[in-house]
């Protein structure tokens, strides 16, 4: 399965859910398919998707939180997922494209996913209620499904191929995306209109 099919199978969902995502390819790809303002690119700051999204979840409960993130990424924070087991928040889908590879930085690093380490079973491990590993865009979108259905922690590792989009161009400020973002995070949801 590529990334980028897997991100198309779950976009649809990703309209009324604020969504952090990795930088890099996964960034491009979700960009690529059509940039909203719900959506929160999370530039040079590797790993620490997660803990945003954790942040993010707690603090508004009445959001549906997804990050997107990379194996590389959460393998440098560890961590994020016993913090994240920790406070369980219900309305946080951690979905992590497992490439095996440390893609973004143009060459192909494998990482620890491609000696044997399952990112789903360490999320277990720490405490996350739900995780589930697939590896078909059928698999993907129907887990995803259920995973906004339970109303419970999940992470949810999608196995893709090690491919990234052709460029990775987001015509988007950092700047101009943390407003747009903060803005949408502090709305008013029972405004009509
Ligand atoms: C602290 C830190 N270390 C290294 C980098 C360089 N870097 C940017 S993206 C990336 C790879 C991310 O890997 P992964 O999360 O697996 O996502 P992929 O690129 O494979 O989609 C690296 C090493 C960085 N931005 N920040």
């Amino acid at each position: 399965m590529l990334r980028s099919e897997a991100l198309e199978a779950i976009y649809p969902e990703l309209a009324s859910c604020a969504v952090v995502t990795i930088m890099g390819a996964t960034a491009s790809e979700l960009y690529a398919l059509g940039h909203r303002p719900n959506f929160f690119y999370l530039e040079h700051a590797m790993g620490l998707a997660s803990s945003m999204g954790l942040g993010i979840a707690l603090s508004r409960p009445e959001e549906t939180v997804v990050v997107l993130d990379g194996d590389g990424s959460i393998l440098m924070n560890l961590g994020s997922l016993t913090t994240m087991a920790r406070y369980r928040p219900s309305n946080l889908i951690h979905v992590v494209f497992d490439n095996e590879a440390l893609l973004s930085v143009g060459r192909t690093f494998t990482t620890a996913t491609g000696t044997g380490s399952s990112i789903a079973a360490m999320a277990e491990a720490a405490g996350v209620p739900r995780s589930a590993t697939v590896d078909t865009v059928q698999g993907c979108r129907q887990t995803f499904r259920e995973a906004l259905a339970s109303r419970e922690l999940t992470t949810l590792v999608a196995k893709v191929a090690a491919q990234g989009p052709a460029n990775y161009h987001i015509d988007v400020h950092m700047l101009e995306n943390r407003f747009e973002f903060q803005r949408y995070l502090t709305r008013d949801r029972h405004k009509v209109g």
